[in-house]
């Protein structure tokens, strides 16, 4: 039977506000975890959603247990999403994916979709014109502590799978924003829309074991294979195209001897945005 209820981590994030609003017209209820208070969201009709939500850390074992208990399975998003100190990626996005996981084993819940990230394999050169596009099974290249905690959640999703039985997809999600705002985004951007459709097609496949998948749209510039992502069912809607021509006039081409250009975690791999908390 298809995953009907779902715990989604990270509610309050951007991308975790974005799911909230798209989901539940797949037919989910959500349960919505963050550490920081999750808002009532109106409808479009000026309704609010009827949606239980749980303020926690996710350090706080016994709250996760409570917070998988009884939902079909869990859609991951919290933790810190750029660079950080690392003392505080291993506590937020190392420690906090095993707390999951381990709340996930305890309750005998069957599938997580975790979102991972392009920064697992940042310093993997980017495609120019005519190369292959890059594989899912190109070697982990992390450019950073917080590349290199989802590096760590994929291989914890494996041993969960391995050992426990548990199937977990996870997602190297590109750029998921409303509009892609720079050239890099181009190749890289996941729309709103087709983040839902991957995170439904991740949730609804059967036999998916630990897969891996690359999260973007049908981006005529994408640097990165989507067929283990399409043979989900996944069938992405939009292309980041339309967006090119003020893009590339607002800040040039990507260019080939500026090292923030070099690589597919783009200035992840220089100069690293930093977490502001
Ligand atoms: P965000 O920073 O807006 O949201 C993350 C949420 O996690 C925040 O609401 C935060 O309060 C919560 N959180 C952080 N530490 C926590 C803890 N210890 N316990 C409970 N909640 C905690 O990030 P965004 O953009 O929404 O990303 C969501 C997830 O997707 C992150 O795991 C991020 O690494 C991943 N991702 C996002 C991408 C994107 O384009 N938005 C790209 C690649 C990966
Ligand atoms: C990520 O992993 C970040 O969470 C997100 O904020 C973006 O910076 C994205 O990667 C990206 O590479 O554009």
């Amino acid at each position: 039977p298809s995953p009907r209820t779902v715990l989604l981590t990270g509610a309050a994030g951007g991308l975790g506000t974005l799911m909230r609003g798209l989901l539940p017209s797949y037919g989910y209820t959500l349960r919505l975890l963050d550490v920081a208070p999750v808002e009532p969201l109106p409808d479009a009709d000026g309704r609010e959603h009827a949606e239980e939500t749980i303020t926690a850390d996710l350090a706080d074992r016994a709250a996760l247990r409570e917070a998988v208990r009884g939902v079909d399975a869990v859609v991951h998003l919290a933790g810190i999403s750029l660079e950080a100190p690392f003392e505080k990626i291993l506590r937020a996005n190392i420690e906090g994916t095993y707390n999951l996981y381990e709340a996930v084993r305890e309750e005998g819940v069957r599938r997580v979709v975790f979102a991972s990230s392009n920064h697992a394999i940042g310093y993997t050169p980017r495609p120019r014109e005519g190369d292959p596009l890059i594989p899912v099974d190109t070697p982990r290249r992390p450019d950073t502590f917080y590349g290199l905690s989802k590096s760590f959640g994929e291989d914890l999703a494996q041993l969960y799978w391995d050992r426990h039985g548990i199937e977990t997809v996870s997602v190297r999600i590109g750029s998921c924003f409303p509009e892609p705002t720079t050239v890099r985004m181009l190749s890289v951007w996941m729309s709103p829309a087709d983040g839902a459709r991957l995170f439904h097609a991740a949730l609804t496949a059967e036999g998916v074991g630990h897969t891996v998948v690359y999260g973007s749209s049908a981006n005529t510039r994408l640097w990165w294979d989507l067929s283990s992502a399409r043979a989900l069912g996944y069938e992405p809607q939009d292309d980041s195209e339309p967006y090119a021509e003020k893009l590339v006039a607002e800040q040039g081409d990507l260019d080939p001897d500026n090292p923030d250009h070099a690589c597919v975690g783009g200035h992840f791999t220089t100069n690293p945005p930093i977490w502001p908390h």
